[in-house]
């Protein structure tokens, strides 16, 4: 699976890739996995329709692949490694042998739930070993797992269950997350009172408290899992069948259920993973993600089993204890691959050095990133601190719709540098477009980015809703995938993610992405993060408004500050970038991924706060309020 070794492999790779990606793949495919039955066709595909089928007429189970295959060399190596949230609590080690027993058991408890081939199956868990379990013995029987994040409200779970018909749902009584206890069952109850196609709740113990079961629908998994039988047989997948559905939420409207389906998912989860990480037979990878997001999926579960790796996961914050616990596990557990969100590396950088230097941090080999852009500051941080600059970054831009890493640095073949994801991978084909529509040639441009030729993890439709698949993604660009981002490309061919298109802000006629204009801001040493809005203005069209925080809250000289953030603009961007306003405060709302939420302060910013839209679902609500208060 490792074949990009060297920038003339991964040239090679790419030339390949575009000149026939059916024998590209084909060949990848046929090398890597184990199959049941040939494909007839690799790829057929019309981006009018669209419609899109990767390995037509083959058949396989994508289980036998993660776990089964692994046995007779491996079955002692471990396969899931668990690191609990409390750091006092011991950490589980789980081999293949033992995923395959316990997947199968699980397997057959769903069967005898009435499961089949199909029926959607919701996961409400938090990150502990039964998550990645169930997901895997749902794709053990071919039903469709449904993953919805922990953190998710009752309403947004009852919302997602009744849009894909779960008829089961995977709960557990609780979740541990930091100091705090969270109470999932009781949230479960609220949400199953709108759900009527649920007719089984099984419920894993964690937290170990009094919960109310609800006789005949609601189910202790652990009395089940012990009498079940170890042996399931892995039913037979055709290519196309649907694997998951995971929710993301557009800019409008409710969140899409997003359809990935087997053969291709499998592919290019699997080779993305082994590439883009450099994964060796000893390694220890740790992906920082919940499972509840793409990311997890990919990155937690699918690609490092599907490699036959040791994954780590973690179930608690990067705060609990104290914000050194990332670096003690990446010690303890000697961590190879580290994975993780520009939030959470801002976060951690403002706290400063003393909970990092006391960890040995000399297992690291590869660091990652994704989710957002990464600033500057940010990414010299994690470079100097992190990885001691002997660490390449993958600074990695993909989605949940495209089902792996798209365009990231790939080790050995070509660095990384600050701000950028730098190049497609092999297979890729992305255009930069501008507003007619028409494709931008040439390097050191900037447009809308699309990609041009399928991929094999693309999601294939929106869940009961394909119409809406197609105008949201294909109806922009004739014959192209929109991704909603807009990029630039240097004189290099490099790209760089400039941020949602939705974000970018029009002063007096200058297109100004916000993420350069952040970068600058979170340059200056007293700042932690900055979100920049645009707002109506006379004269301008557009003007900036700057949501600030500060690494030391109560620094005093706000004055002082904002000049010199302004000063750092012009210095970077030029004077036309800069802010208008400048709020300082205390933090900025994030989505449960930790996005900030930019139409939220866009509209405080407008002053059109009476429809803020649904904040439930943030991580901090009560921020909202603070910034309200104290708006400009
Ligand atoms: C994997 C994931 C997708 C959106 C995407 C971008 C942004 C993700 C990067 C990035 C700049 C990156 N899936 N995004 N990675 N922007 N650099 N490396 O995050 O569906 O939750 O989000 O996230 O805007 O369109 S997602």
């Amino acid at each position: 699976m490792y074949n990009l070794k060297d920038l003339k492999s991964y040239t090679k790779s790419y030339k390949k890739s575009v000149e026939n990606p059916e024998a590209f793949w084909d060949a990848i495919a046929k090398a890597n996995f184990v199959w049941k039955r040939p494909w007839s066709r690799v790829l057929e595909w019309d981006f009018s329709l669209p419609k899109i089928s990767w390995f037509e007429g083959a058949q396989l189970n994508i289980t036998e692949n993660c776990i089964d295959r692994h046995l007779e060399q491996n079955g002692n190596k471990t396969a899931i490694l668990f690191e609990p949230n409390n750091p006092n609590e011991s950490s589980e080690a789980i081999t293949y042998t033992d995923l395959h027993k316990r997947v199968n058991q699980f397997a057959n408890v769903l069967k005898s739930k009435g499961i089949q081939k199909g029926d959607r199956v919701c996961v409400y868990l938090p990150m502990i070993p039964e998550l990645a379990i169930a997901v895997l013995a749902c794709a053990r029987i071919g039903a469709i797992h449904s993953v919805v994040f922990a953190g998710f409200s009752a309403n947004a779970l009852a919302s997602r269950i009744n849009d894909c018909d779960c008829k089961l749902l995977i709960t557990s009584d609780g979740g541990y997350r930091g100091a705090k206890t969270i109470d999932l069952k009781s949230i479960v109850d609220t949400a199953l009172l709108d759900c009527a196609g649920i007719e089984a709740v099984l419920v894993a113990k964690r937290i170990h408290t009094d919960i109310s079961m609800v006789s005949g629908r609601d189910f202790w998994l652990q009395p089940l899992l012990e009498s079940a039988s170890a042996i399931c047989e892995a039913t037979v997948m055709d290519a196309e069948d649907p694997l998951f559905i995971l929710y993301t939420s557009g800019s409008t409207g409710q969140p899409k259920g997003m359809v990935h389906t087997t053969a291709g998912y499998m592919v290019y989860s699997a080779y993305t993973f082994k590439n883009i990480f450099q994964y060796e037979p000893e390694d220890i990878y740790w992906c920082t993600a919940d499972i509840g997001w793409i990311t997890g999926h990919s990155y937690i579960v699918y690609g490092p089993l599907l490699n036959g790796a040791t994954t780590l996961m973690f179930e608690g914050v990067p705060s609990y204890p104290d914000y050194g616990r990332f670096w003690s596990i990446v010690e303890k557990h000697k961590v190879s691959q580290f994975y993780t969100a520009p939030t959470a590396i801002r976060a951690l950088a403002k706290q400063g050095l003393d909970l990092v230097s006391p960890y040995d941090l000399s297992s690291l080999k590869v660091l990652g990133t994704v989710g957002e852009p990464i600033n500057e500051e940010a990414w010299h941080w994690y470079n100097d601190h992190i990885g001691k600059r002997k660490c390449p970054i993958v600074d990695t831009w993909w989605q949940t719709e495209t089902g792996g890493i798209m365009i990231s640095p790939i080790p050995k073949s070509f660095d990384g540098k600050p701000t950028f994801a730098t190049l497609p991978f092999v297979g890729i084909q992305p255009a930069l477009m501008d507003e007619k529509g028409e494709e931008i040639e040439g390097n050191s441009v900037e447009g809308r980015l699309c990609i041009k030729f399928p991929w094999p993890s693309m999601a294939r439709t929106i869940w009961g809703n394909h119409q809406r698949y197609k105008e949201t993604y294909f109806s922009a660009y004739d014959q192209s995938y929109f991704t909603g981002d807009g990029a630039l490309r240097d004189e290099n061919g490099h790209y760089r993610i400039t941020g949602r298109v939705d974000d970018v802000i029009i002063v007096s006629g200058h297109n100004l992405g916000t993420a350069p204009i952040e970068d600058a801001i979170n340059e200056h040493p007293k700042v932690a993060e900055s979100a920049i809005v645009g707002y109506p203005h006379d004269i301008k069209g557009s003007a900036l408004y700057g949501y600030i925080t500060l690494k030391n809250s109560d620094d005093t000289n706000a004055a002082a500050l904002k000049v010199e953030i302004n000063q750092l603009i012009s210095k970077h961007i030029g004077p036309i970038a800069k802010l208008d306003k400048i709020q300082f405060t205390s933090g900025l709302p994030k989505t449960r991924s930790g996005k900030i939420m930019r139409r939220i302060l866009r509209k405080i910013a407008s002053k059109d706060t009476s429809n803020l839209g649904d904040i439930s679902t943030l991580l901090n609500p009560e921020v909202v309020e603070t910034i309200m208060k104290n708006s400009l």
